[in-house]
């Protein structure tokens, strides 16, 4: 069976995505009020401000970097006021943006600038000696990294050192490069094995951003405010944030890093309308006692996405801040990312929220193949202008992803209702997620092979209450070796950002289940998990 959107369907202009926001309507008209402060410092960028240091760094990344069109920039920060300008400084020289985890170690991220074959990096100062590490690892020339902020640090230049007032000619794109080349190359592990480039067009962000602002728009007029806690490496944080809010005009109030007492700090002062969440500071916010000490009146929506968020959460926190709208979304890095939301006016407790305008889905039962009969589980597959384009030099695993007709196949198992509300039940693929980011078990376990006195290992999630899942390891020692638990989480804790960390503990034991294709059977482990948390 075919669903289709409840949603009418929505046309999108054929433009990039930077001439879109900045072009906007409701960009323009916010030109002298505040895009994004910051605050800890109280200090503020203006929409204009922002559109003239993105013009003066394209002018620079073209005349004085001497970059191309579809030249590839990695960007290496936090959420910081910078961070936008970057981001549209390198659309408009005609770029790709590659965003990477402000959380990665030097392998990380090295082999993120290898395999998007980024042309330069462009790092915060503190995380300069990280992206150094991993420039030198991946053979990138120190002289082209930079650092935002005014100041050279370690040796690598100020990224103001190369803005340009000389005007470029601005670039222009035809049909078919909007529609297939990588504006955007963030990365995501899909259903299996590592980290893959997902190539997203400027037409996926500018579907996503008009489908998101058709919601999302009359609740929320210009000069609304909203907290950026997201990551903007992410694309939840860098579709919603970045764009959806300069596009609507609206002010986004920056966490640089997530901080539970900044965001409460930042609610009573700032007055946020609108707080797009994941599922552990839902839990905060639910059951934290320091929330009843300041004045949640001004929150009217809470949009929670990134992991399932259960109906009983949803419902306490809907008792809890009397005057919110608690809402879910739903969607993959692959899928720009939203491919479903609540509608505002009508949200249902534990539903992952309906299809996005110009969206369709079909459940597939794993088994067979075939449509899952009415009301039934299937896999979760979607089409729509915003799915990805493919993953980048993969072309098999693209074709495994998407199917001849355009269905992407998210490796979620769901189903939905005759309203069109999606639930999320189940996960078919081997991600796991803690706290809503990305663990691909294959990357884990490829460093715990590269341990000596270890013969095998498989890696998954053990449910937890607060982060939604946790990072568990199963190991096989090599014979007649001796490893503590506490060893192998160490270990893996000097070679992984620090969301990928073996938090769920590590168990011995004597063979991994595999099928005979070599493949683990993750789905025993799971089960013997189960098992071990009942007993
Ligand atoms: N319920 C259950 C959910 C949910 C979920 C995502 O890291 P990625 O690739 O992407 C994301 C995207 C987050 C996001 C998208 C759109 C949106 O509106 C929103 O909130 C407002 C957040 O995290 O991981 C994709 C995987 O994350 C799981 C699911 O397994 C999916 O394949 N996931 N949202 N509401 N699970």
């Amino acid at each position: 069976m075919l669903y289709k959107s409840p949603l009418p369907d929505l046309e999108i202009p054929l433009v990039d995505s930077a001439t879109l926001v900045l072009n906007g309507p409701r960009f323009v008209d916010s030109l002298d009020k505040p895009l994004m402060t910051d605050p800890a410092s109280g200090e503020f960028m203006s929409f204009k401000d922002m559109r003239d240091d993105a013009k003066s760094l394209a002018a620079g990344l073209r005349t004085v970097v001497g970059l191309n069109k579809w030249d590839v920039v990695a960007v290496f920060g936090n959420n910081t006021t910078d961070y936008s300008c970057v981001v549209f400084g390198t659309l408009l020289a005609g770029c790709t943006i590659s965003p990477a985890s402000a959380a990665y170690t030097p392998e990380e991220l090295a082999f993120q600038l290898t395999d998007a074959g980024a042309s330069i990096l462009i790092a915060d100062p503190d995380l300069a000696a990280t992206g150094k590490a991993a420039a030198q690892l991946a053979g990138l020339d120190l002289g082209r990294v930079f650092v935002t902020g005014d100041n050279d640090v370690d040796g690598l230049r100020a990224l103001v050192d190369i803005f340009s007032d000389d005007p470029i000619e601005p670039v222009t794109f035809t049909e078919e490069e909007l529609t297939t080349k990588p504006a955007y190359l963030t990365y995501s592990s899909g259903t299996t094995g590592r980290s893959k480039g997902v190539v997203t067009t400027h037409r996926n962000i500018v579907a996503n951003i008009i489908q998101l602002s058709d919601i999302m728009s009359a609740s929320n007029p210009p000069g609304t405010c909203w907290s950026g806690a997201l990551p903007f490496s992410h694309m939840y944080g860098l579709t919603a944030m970045l764009h959806c809010a300069a596009f609507m005009g609206i002010h986004i109030i920056t966490i640089p890093k997530f901080d539970f007492k900044m965001l409460l700090l930042v609610i009573g002062k700032y007055k946020p309308a609108t707080l797009f969440l994941v599922p552990p500071v839902m839990i905060g916010l639910a059951k934290h006692p320091a929330v009843a000490t300041i004045d949640t009146s001004c929150i009217k929506y809470i949009v929670s996405g990134a992991a399932p968020l259960s109906a009983d959460l949803s419902r306490a926190l809907s008792q809890r801040l009397v005057n919110a709208t608690v809402m879910q979304g739903y969607g993959l890095t692959e899928t720009s990312p939203v491919a479903a939301l609540s509608i505002p006016s009508k949200p249902v407790h534990g539903s992952a929220g309906v299809l996005l305008s110009n969206m369709e889905a079909r459940l597939v039962d794993t088994e067979t193949g075939l449509d899952a009969a009415k009301g039934e589980r299937g896999e979760l597959w979607v089409r729509g202008p915003n799915v990805m384009f493919g993953y980048l030099n993969l072309p098999e695993t693209t074709a495994e992803a998407l199917t001849a007709d355009g269905f992407f196949r998210t490796g979620d198992i769901a189903t939905i209702d005759d309203d069109g509300n999606i639930f999320i039940v189940d996960r078919l693929k081997e991600l796991v997620k803690y706290n809503g980011l990305q663990v691909p078990p294959a990357e884990v376990e490829a460093k715990l092979l590269t341990h000596s006195k270890i013969a095998d290992a498989a890696v998954i999630g053990t449910p937890d209450e607060v982060s939604g899942e946790l990072p568990l390891a199963y190991v096989v020692l090599q014979p007649g070796a001796e490893l503590t638990e506490k060893e192998i989480q160490d270990y893996i804790a000097e070679r992984v950002a620090d969301h990928k960390q073996l938090r769920g503990g590590v168990i011995f034991t004597d063979a991994i289940p595999k099928a005979p294709s070599g493949k683990i059977l993750r789905r025993v482990l799971r089960e013997k998990d189960a098992a071990r948390r009942a007993a």
